[in-house]
């Protein structure tokens, strides 16, 4: 089931079912009542005073259900909200009982896009924080939600868009599904034209998801940089354990674990390497190369699944270390390392929700004053100075360069995230930036999924995204452990 923030007005919604928040007598009001009354006309009246004469009208907190007359949806559901009256007269179980009922009533009836105006927060006088947070957890909580394929939470007002846009994405399972397909749909943008250079591109931008190209892959495809990924992710669920996710990368490459359609098409010569050395049994942190040359986007590509994982640890010499390990799996040469931290700390900053250029503030003082007692190589911090020391969004585009190296790779998709005001305008840069299109659009993608939200990202690029059922089933297990562990803290 999907959960839609709209503002605008209901009764113009395509769905199979507009719910009314209706008054007892079920013969029309004021507000939403009096709107949906107007347009559908006669025939709904008519069908309300049929149930009236059959059942005396509508108890509060109950709903029936008519066609929908001359509106384009296929039903309407009346259900009556209580009147607020300072919560003296069980008003929030009432309001539950409503939102209970119209998904009862919409599950016996095939139902399987519904709207919900925002009930009893008008006339009636409800609150309307109070009430978003019932409809959110009666949804959440509904036996058959399953079986509805869509819920749209239609806003007329401001202050309650605000309030439900507010709910959502401070959720923790939307901010990870919001990541891990905000990453997905950037590499499979990418995917088909991989190596194309950025003057190509300039003549030639991508704008729109497709298939075939490079790799002669169906749209919707991602690559390895979403496949390891989701594997650290897998891991990363039965908790961390660095074997674990090492040995999830071979099953990956041997075993077409976590692969969109059962063949490894694309992988990084230094991944390759570390996988050899995971096979052969060496310590998983001592398998990737250690060389300056071994300094591909490998491991940068595939880090976000510990932002989540380390969302509540507040010391930053352990995120450094987990990040250390986990990256040296595959690539353990410091730059590759640090290029990494940088993105899981900035990460961590745009999960509080803050606005995106006070996050890259702040984590350019954490990371400030965590290398204030290190004796890391000057040289190689030096290399850092346009991110760190500067701000990396103010380069022209002719210094960000965007090939498989994970300095270009960093600077290139903080430097799209942080010019571009939209998801798809932020990933889209990122792909016509030319080269290495799938990572630099899979790391750029995985900042704005969680910085813009799931809702954000066009429709049309999820449907086409290869096992994406498969990818929200591992999101919602992913982020319950996650909630879980919380919880035992
Ligand atoms: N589309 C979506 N939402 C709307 C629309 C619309 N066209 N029009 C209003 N809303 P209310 P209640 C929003 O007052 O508080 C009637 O007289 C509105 O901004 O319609 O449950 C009935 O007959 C608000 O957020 O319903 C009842 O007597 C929400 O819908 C009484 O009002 C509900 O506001 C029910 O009061």
């Amino acid at each position: 089931m999907i959960v839609e923030i709209v503002k605008g007005d209901i009764t113009e919604l395509k769905v199979d079912a507009i719910v009314n928040a209706a008054n007892t007598s079920l013969l029309g009001g004021g507000g939403v009542d009096g709107a949906i009354h107007r347009k559908g006309g006669k025939a709904i009246l008519d069908e309300c005073v049929q149930i009236r004469n059959k059942q005396g009208g509508c108890k509060t907190g109950e709903a029936v259900i008519t066609t929908a007359g001359n509106l384009p949806s296929k039903y309407v559901i009346h259900t009556v909200g209580p009147v607020w009256n300072n919560g003296k007269s069980r008003e929030e179980a009432l309001l539950q009982d409503c939102y209970l009922n119209v998904l009862q009533l919409a599950v016996d009836n095939d139902i399987k896009t519904i709207a919900f105006p925002n009930i009893s927060t008008g006339i009636y006088k409800f609150p309307k924080e109070l009430a978003a947070e019932i409809a959110m957890d009666v949804i959440e909580r509904f036996e058959y939600k399953e079986q509805i394929e869509k819920i749209i939470f239609v806003c007329f007002d401001d202050e309650n868009f605000k309030i439900y846009n507010d709910i959502v994405k401070g959720d923790f399972a939307y901010r990870v599904k919001s990541g891990l397909f905000g990453l997905a749909v950037g590499d499979a943008l990418g995917v088909p034209v991989e190596f194309e250079s950025r003057a190509y591109l300039k003549e030639n931008p991508v704008t729109e998801m497709l298939s075939f190209g490079t790799h002669n892959q169906p749209i919707g495809t991602w690559s390895d940089d979403s496949s390891l990924t989701f594997c650290l992710a897998e891991s990363l669920c039965t908790g961390y354990d660095l074997n674990d996710i090492a040995k999830n990368f071979v099953k990956w490459y041997s075993a077409q674990l976590w692969t969109p359609h059962g063949e490894v098409f694309d992988i990084g010569i230094a991944t390759r390497n570390a996988i050899h050395n995971i096979g052969k049994g060496e310590q998983p942190e001592l398998c990737g190369g250690q060389e300056e040359k071994d300094n591909g986007n490998g491991s940068l590509m595939r880090i976000l699944p510990l932002v989540f994982y380390l969302q509540n640890e507040k010391d930053i010499e352990v995120i450094y270390q987990k990040v250390k390990d986990v990256s040296s799996i595959t690539h353990a040469h410091f730059r590759a390392v640090f290029s990494c931290f940088i993105y899981v700390v900035y990460g961590l900053e745009i999960l509080k929700g803050i606005d995106k250029v006070e996050a890259y503030q702040n984590m350019q003082k954490r990371i400030g004053a965590f290398l204030m007692d290190k004796k890391f190589d000057a040289v190689e911090i030096k290399l850092f100075d346009r991110i760190l020391k500067n701000d990396i969004s103010k380069y022209p585009e002719i210094n960000i360069h965007s090939s498989g190296y994970v300095l270009d790779s960093l600077q290139a998709g903080l430097w799209c995230f942080l010019n571009w005001n939209t998801f798809e305008g932020a990933v889209l840069k990122a792909v016509n930036l030319g080269e290495d299109t799938d990572t630099t659009a899979a790391i750029t993608g995985g900042l704005a999924g969680i910085y813009y939200g799931f809702n954000a990202i066009p429709e049309k690029w999820i449907d086409v995204l290869a096992r994406k059922n498969n990818i929200n089933d591992l999101c919602k297990r992913f982020s319950s452990k996650l909630k879980i562990e919380k919880s035992e803290k």
